[in-house]
């Protein structure tokens, strides 16, 4: 494999970590608040997370490369209100989408078809993570605190 598509993928593979320790300090901020839904719900999305950053590993080790874990900054633990976190999320998701996009460019540019491959569902998922995001914007927006309080038990059923 190309040096600059490693060194791309691992900066990417770190960052997939770094998010979901973006959502859980937004899981705990909903557990300090009650909102045991929402909680629920960022708990889900840590662990998409996660799993998103797995992903990358196995594809550099199948690959015979190096996988480097580094470290990264504090993500924000508190926020004003529910659409203060939301919107935060809606935010970083559109910076990860962008920087799944320039991995693409870079595998493109570099005619690494297997890696094309591989990031078309990455592609696919940020579409998803994006309307997730935007979806819940909306939902509380048009509602007062009797709908957060629903909202909240619909959000705790969550399963992917
Ligand atoms: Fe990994 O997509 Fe969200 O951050």
């Amino acid at each position: 494999m190309n040096e600059k598509m490693v060194k791309a993928i691992n900066k990417q593979l770190n960052f997939e970590l770094e998010s979901a320790h973006v959502y859980l300090a937004m899981q705990n901020y909903f557990a300090r608040q009650s909102l045991s839904g929402f909680e629920h719900w960022f708990n889900v999305q840590y662990k998409e997370e996660v799993e998103h950053a797995e992903k990358f590993m196995t594809y550099l080790n199948d690959r015979g490369q190096n996988v480097e874990i580094t470290g990264f900054g504090n993500p924000k633990n508190d926020f004003n209100s529910v659409l203060e976190v939301l919107e935060t999320s809606l935010a970083h998701e559109k910076k990860v989408t962008k920087k799944i996009n320039e991995l693409m460019d870079l595998a493109i540019e570099l005619n690494d078809y297997a890696s094309v491959s591989f990031l078309q569902w990455y592609i696919d998922e940020q579409v998803e993570e994006e309307a997730n995001f935007s979806e819940l914007i909306d939902k509380v927006k048009m509602m007062d605190g009797k709908g957060l309080y629903i909202l909240n038990r619909e959000l705790g059923s969550r399963t992917e």
